[in-house]
């Protein structure tokens, strides 16, 4: 069978967020995919986010698969129905299309659309690969009770099939078919980290904060890839940049020392950065040198507030003074820092300004500011409620207030779109020559995608910073009335390049 696999682009270019501009990283859901399928199938990925608009229609036209798979996440969900709506207009009822990834997973009821053949819910490897060769045995698309962890159509009715158990350890799949990407190598990047493998080296996350769904998607299990095969991944990347994908990166002290030991013991000399948090690095100040000597470079935290009230709130789990050690002992050891913090809906003027100065604080080399968001599947959407002023997945990017804000909606992103501004000191705290002195290397590696990187930030700069660019998204996606809420049913195709 000819199979194409997806990655949708983000819904509208010069829009607000942050993809294609701080982090693009490649479709490691679709090349895992892939690589369960490709020895017996004809695979192709198409990373729309790398393409012009034509590319998909044109590819479709070429390649004429007989099946179409999109991946996405919440802020996809509109591209991502409209490339299959696109795989149906061009290629008749013929082709089968089937979406998957956290949004569907999470929400599936919205895709409960006659361009939509199937619905892969959770893990999607196993599932892939035996409905492939239901298909390509000719089995009927009608008939996929069999096969765990879908929903799918038999005339009007939606059919959930059993459940796909996640049990599967990480080093038994394949690993991802990065080859499939050769014609976008180089593109993929963190910041100026310019050429960068992404490695995801584990699922699911043991803490259960109520503004994330992780831990309901993978239902509370972690499993490791073994460091071994972590290493061995880092070394057949050409890249000198590595993005470890995992939610929660840092998660025991034991495995931590396992993979420094083997990075040393084989001595690869690359650049990789982490999303882990803030109490795991409070509390393991030794590892934090050993890391860096062994190429970490930059941790990406959630430190989410400089409220302890509102950290508990969250069930973080993690506290304000954590948050400032880590931050000291990460700039300390010259790793550099990306740290998320919540605007909160109930907001006002004081607030914004003791979170700047807070952040300031920390010297968190690139903060990130957004606004707390009731994501699908999380403990804080279904609290939300009739709070909702709109379900319109364009909107949950964590770029807008998707409930009533106290202030005015204009004055609120008016405190909001200066965060950019009103942080800079703690870019500048944390950088400078005496990173140049702990990093010499790694400042010498990044320094040929700055220009690039400075270039990709000042395009979104002035969005970000015009409040404007906020309320224009709300006018124009969900009406003046934002009590009055429609979301499209027929989606266009539109592309970022
Ligand atoms: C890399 C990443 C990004 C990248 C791009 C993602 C990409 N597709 O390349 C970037 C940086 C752009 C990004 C941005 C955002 N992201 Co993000 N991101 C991730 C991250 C860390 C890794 C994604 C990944 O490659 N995973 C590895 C693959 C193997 O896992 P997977 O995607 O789940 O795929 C499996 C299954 O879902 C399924 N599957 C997936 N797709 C398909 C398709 C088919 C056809 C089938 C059959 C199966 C299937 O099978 C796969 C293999 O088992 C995830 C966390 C995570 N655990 O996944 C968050 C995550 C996807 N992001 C999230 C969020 C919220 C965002 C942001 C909104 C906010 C933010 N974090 O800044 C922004 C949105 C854009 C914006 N406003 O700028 C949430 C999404 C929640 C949701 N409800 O959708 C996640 C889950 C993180 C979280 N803690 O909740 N993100
Ligand atoms: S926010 Fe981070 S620590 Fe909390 S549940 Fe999600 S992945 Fe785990």
């Amino acid at each position: 069978m000819r199979l194409l696999l997806v990655q949708p682009s983000p819904f509208e270019n010069g829009r607000l967020g942050l993809e294609n501009v701080l982090w693009l990283s490649e479709p490691v859901a679709l090349t895992s995919l892939a690589a369960m399928v490709r020895d017996e199938h004809e695979v192709r990925v198409l990373d729309m986010r790398l393409e012009q608009a034509d590319a998909l229609p044109r590819v479709l036209d070429e390649f004429r698969p007989d099946l179409v798979g999109v991946t996405s996440m919440t802020t996809d969900a509109y591209q991502a129905k409209a490339v299959l709506h696109c795989a149906k207009s061009i290629l008749g009822s013929g082709v089968f299309t089937l979406i998957g990834g956290h949004h569907p997973t999470l929400a599936a009821e919205e895709h409960d659309e006659a361009y939509i053949d199937a619905i892969c819910i959770g893990e999607g490897e196993e599932t892939f690969l035996e409905l492939v060769e239901h298909l390509a045995a000719g089995g009927e698309r009608e008939a996929l009770d069999g096969i765990d962890g879908l929903q799918f159509r038999r005339g009007d009715e939606r059919i959930a099939t059993g459940k796909r158990g996640q049990a599967r350890a990480l080093d038994t799949f394949p690993a991802p078919a990065r080859d499939l990407l050769d014609a976008y190598a180089g593109a993929y990047f963190f910041g100026p980290a310019q050429g960068m493998v992404s490695i995801q080296t584990s699922r699911g996350c043991a803490f259960d904060c109520n503004f994330c769904a992780i831990w309901e998607f993978y239902e509370k299990k972690v499993r490791f890839l073994s460091a071994r095969a972590i290493v061995d991944r880092m070394e057949a990347a050409p890249e000198k940049f590595v993005f470890f994908l995992d939610d929660n990166f840092l998660t025991h002290r034991g495995r931590m020392e396992e993979l420094l030991d083997e990075i040393e013991r084989r001595g690869v000399k690359k650049h990789w950065m982490i999303q882990g948090r803030t109490d795991f690095v409070a509390d393991n100040p030794d590892l934090v040198k050993r890391f860096a000597k062994a190429g970490l470079s930059m941790v990406l935290s959630g430190y989410e507030t400089n409220d302890q009230d509102v950290l508990d709130s969250l069930e973080k789990g993690a506290t304000r003074e954590q948050n400032l050690a880590a931050s000291r002992l990460l700039n300390d050891a010259g790793v550099l820092t990306t740290g998320i913090f919540m605007v909160r809906p109930e907001f006002e003027e004081p607030d914004f300004e003791r979170l700047y100065a807070a952040i300031n604080e920390m010297k968190i080399t690139i903060p990130l500011v957004v606004i707390h968001m009731p994501l699908p599947g999380t403990q804080s959407y279904r609290a939300a409620g009739d709070t909702l002023l709109t379900r319109d997945a364009r909107l949950f990017d964590l770029l807008h207030a998707v409930v009533p804000t106290k202030l005015p909606r204009a004055e609120f992103y008016r405190h909001y779109a200066r965060w950019n501004q009103a942080t800079m000191a703690s870019t500048r705290g944390s950088l400078g020559l005496g990173f140049l002195r702990k990093r010499p290397r790694l400042a010498l590696d990044v320094w040929p995608g700055m220009k690039l990187f400075t270039r990709r930030r000042e395009m979104v700069r002035r969005i970000m910073e015009d409040p404007e660019s906020y309320l224009r998204d709300e006018y124009e996606i969900i009406g003046h009335d934002l009590e009055q809420v429609e979301t499209p049913r027929e989606p266009a195709l539109q592309t970022q390049s």
